[in-house]
């Protein structure tokens, strides 16, 4: 079995910091963040911002500054949203590369999300990764559903391989509008997924977190934790810190023979511009 890649998404866009005062939401909560995950297994951490009130944003002059300040705090493969929240224009998700992560996450296409829609038209797709081939940064797929399988295959196609020429998924399931986050659900995307898929991870949101981490384990998958997929360890129990889920993925991963990769290794997995240039730990 490979080493497991685990994925923090520590902060999300849908989560207000009233409402959950322990969300990392500024930039020296998500770097000590970062840090306390990557000491307990996280070897990539999936990025949101917020402004100075906590609420979320895509200014360019603070993910530069984070994406910095990840880099020089951690080893971590640094991995902006673009998908930002429901509100952003597509404008300014595109203008996301220029801040130059390691890895950019791009959404198949447009889904229902709770009661707003997240909006990803074919040529704002094709756009966004053309981009991320021109400016050398790794996209993450992140498929809602299994239309957006069917997408990915297209833009393979049309488009060719991606800078790096890994193609690596996120199956983010049980969004309300997107796939359910079931273990059939699961076991029917990744049965679809192009040839040309060289690794993959999934989340389950909400309650879906376990079955769907189970089941990734099971097929061989990756994961991705973290507060903004899940809020609660079980019924009734916060989470407190996104170490917590991280180091519950570890231990699962180490339950399925997976020990978590090292930064190090995802920069290689993923082929990033940095482990190329020789300047990740790698
Ligand atoms: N916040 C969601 C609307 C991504 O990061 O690319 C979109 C999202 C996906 O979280
Ligand atoms: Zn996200």
């Amino acid at each position: 079995m490979a080493d497991l890649l685990i994925t923090v998404a520590p902060t999300g866009a849908e989560t207000t910091k009233e409402a959950c005062p322990q969300l990392p939401t500024t930039l020296a909560e998500l770097v000590s963040t970062a840090q306390e995950c990557e000491l307990v297994g996280a070897a990539m951490v999936h990025v949101h911002i917020r402004d100075g009130e906590h609420r979320p944003t895509l200014d360019l002059g603070r993910l530069k500054e984070t994406v910095q300040a990840l880099r020089q705090e951690t080893d971590l493969v640094v991995q902006l949203s673009t998908g930002g929240s429901v509100h952003d224009p597509l404008e300014s998700r595109l203008r996301v590369l220029e801040a130059e992560p390691d890895s950019c996450s791009l959404t198949m296409g447009t889904t229902n999300f709770g009661d707003d829609v997240f909006l990803n038209p074919w040529p704002f797709v094709v756009d966004l990764y053309q981009q991320s081939i021109e400016r050398q940064v790794v996209p993450e797929f992140e498929l809602f559903d299994l239309g957006h399988v069917a997408s990915l295959n297209r833009l393979l196609d049309q488009e060719g391989p991606p800078f790096g020429g890994r193609v690596h998924i996120d199956l983010v399931m049980g969004v309300p509008g997107g796939m359910p986050g079931t273990p059939d659900a699961l076991v029917a995307a990744v049965a679809a997924l192009p040839a040309g898929v060289t690794s993959w991870s999934a989340t389950g949101i909400g309650r879906s977190a376990l079955p769907v981490a189970f089941a990734s384990l099971s097929k061989g998958g990756h994961l991705r934790v973290g507060m903004e997929d899940v809020l609660t360890l079980a019924k009734g129990v916060p989470v407190e810190r996104n170490a917590q889920l991280v180091e519950r993925a570890a231990a699962l991963g180490r339950l399925a023979q997976r020990q978590p990769m090292t930064p190090a290794q995802a920069h290689a997995l993923l082929n990033t511009a940095r482990h190329q240039s020789g300047g990740s730990a790698a």
